[in-house]
């Protein structure tokens, strides 16, 4: 996916993505689950972080 961390799908990374994100990691969405190993932690948020801070 060209754009992962483009939550909302506008064609940018920004804070809403960061907070929609955020969201979802502390209510263990399946969908935080950013590096697809079957578990929430902090890996996954250091994982969003990069592809977030990457930009679109
Ligand atoms: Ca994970």
């Amino acid at each position: 996916m060209p754009c992962r961390a483009d939550l909302t799908g506008d064609g940018v990374a920004d804070i809403l993505d960061f907070l929609g994100y955020f969201a979802l990691w502390t209510a263990h969405d399946p969908n935080a689950d950013w590096n697809s190993d079957g578990k929430i932690n902090t890996l996954d948020f250091i994982a969003f972080l990069r592809n977030w801070a990457a930009g679109c």
